[in-house]
């Protein structure tokens, strides 16, 4: 049955049915035998194909942990993080494994394949991409769309749009002319592998292709597609991202106020954090008091994690972090520790972190996981 489908489902020509013979291979890997059954004409298969690219949780959670157990001997544990999230009982550790994994498969699907003409470009944006971070804007994301009683598959690709404009930011970053770093997310930078030219394309290439799947993503009665896109350029844009970058290379060797360093961070992270969640928020349809709230906590939570990360920029090393500790004091950035010292950042930290607790206070227990991020980043040693 599957093989009559899928001939008759590329019946057609050129990209369209090389298109339709892929979802037929992933509907196959996942073992979906009862969809192909009933997609017994291209018309109704088309549509089963679109319904794979956007499966339901359980299904999710089953391709998932099938895919999962190539890659890893800890196939018990992914199924574990799963059943504890869904009890509340939270194992965070493994559930954030198991949210990595997920948002790694999306990407990879979402991202032009590595050999698509020009392979470099892709090869280069996947080298970024795929470099092992950690993956907190989208995991966030996702966390905030459950928090707000929405589904995962409909943050999924605003989670993964987000992770691919961070990444961008991380690849410009490292470039010689703005932080000039060897080592990211634990291996050679982008341009070290690729050369300077490839890197910047690279970068431009991932802030694009966020849009791209972005656009994936479905509006709601409250959200409307433009509104979300609005939101993200905003975030990646010269008044937020790009701001704080402005104004953190303003800043390198002068001293810096207290006032300018927050404006630094709030504009560098901060917003970028707040749109995540916001996002995940809005693809849940949630009330404009339910997205404040989201918004206060991400705002207070964004701050917080770089104030963490100054700290850690100046307690861990290089092999801990998986990027070049101590760079700030050597290029004499603006840091927490830096204008107010070490114990009173870990102090502002843990005031932001309660502030983004309070935030979540209207919220009752499915607001649970993001309770439990905001105290896991507050302890986090990478
Ligand atoms: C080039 C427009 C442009 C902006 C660059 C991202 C950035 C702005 C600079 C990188 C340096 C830095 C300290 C940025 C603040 C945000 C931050 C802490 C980024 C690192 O985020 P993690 O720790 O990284 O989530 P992974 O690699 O885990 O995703």
């Amino acid at each position: 049955m599957a093989n009559a489908v899928t001939r008759a489902a590329v019946a057609g020509c050129g990209e369209r049915r090389r298109r339709v013979a892929r979802a037929s291979r992933v509907l196959v890997s996942a073992s979906c035998r009862n969809n192909l059954k009933k997609s017994a004409t291209p018309g109704r298969f088309r549509q089963h194909a679109r319904r794979v690219r956007y499966p339901e949780p359980k299904f999710w959670d089953r391709a998932m942990n099938f895919r999962v157990e190539h890659h890893a001997s800890s196939i018990k544990n992914v199924i574990f993080s799963h059943r504890v999230a869904a009890f509340g009982n939270v194992n965070l550790t493994l559930y954030l494994k198991s949210r990595q994994r997920m948002i790694d498969h999306a990407l990879d699907r979402f991202l032009p394949k590595e050999n698509a003409a020009p392979p470099t470009i892709h090869k280069a944006m996947r080298y970024s991409l795929f470099a092992g971070g950690k993956r907190l804007r989208p995991i966030l994301c996702l966390a905030a769309a459950e928090g707000c009683k929405g589904r995962m598959r409909d943050a999924l690709p605003l989670a993964c749009a987000m992770e691919c404009i961070h990444t961008y930011s991380l690849v410009h970053d490292d470039l010689p002319s703005m932080d000039n770093d060897d080592f990211r997310r634990g291996r050679a930078t982008c341009h070290k592998v690729f050369g300077d030219g490839i890197a910047v394309l690279a970068g431009d290439a991932l802030l694009t292709v966020a849009f791209e799947i972005a656009a994936r993503a479905k509006p709601t009665r409250r959200y409307s597609m433009s509104e979300m896109f609005r939101e993200i350029s905003i975030a990646a844009g010269s008044r937020r991202l790009i701001a704080g970058q402005v104004a953190d290379l303003e800043a390198e060797g002068k001293k810096v106020s207290r006032a300018e360093l927050r404006y630094i961070h709030e504009n560098k992270t901060a917003a970028m954090i707040t749109t995540s969640v916001r996002l995940g928020a809005m693809s849940a349809n949630a009330d404009p008091k339910k997205l404040r709230a989201i918004t206060k906590f991400g705002y207070a939570l964004g701050l917080a994690f770089q104030v963490i990360d100054d700290i850690l920029d100046v307690t861990q090393t290089s092999e801990k972090l998986g990027k070049s500790a101590g760079k700030d004091i050597a290029a004499q950035k603006a840091t927490y520790p830096a204008v107010i010292g070490l114990e009173a950042s870990r102090a502002e930290a843990r005031r932001l972190t309660n502030t983004a607790q309070n935030a979540l206070k209207i919220f009752g227990k499915e607001a649970e996981l993001l309770r439990e991020l905001a105290n896991y980043l507050l302890a986090r040693e990478y």
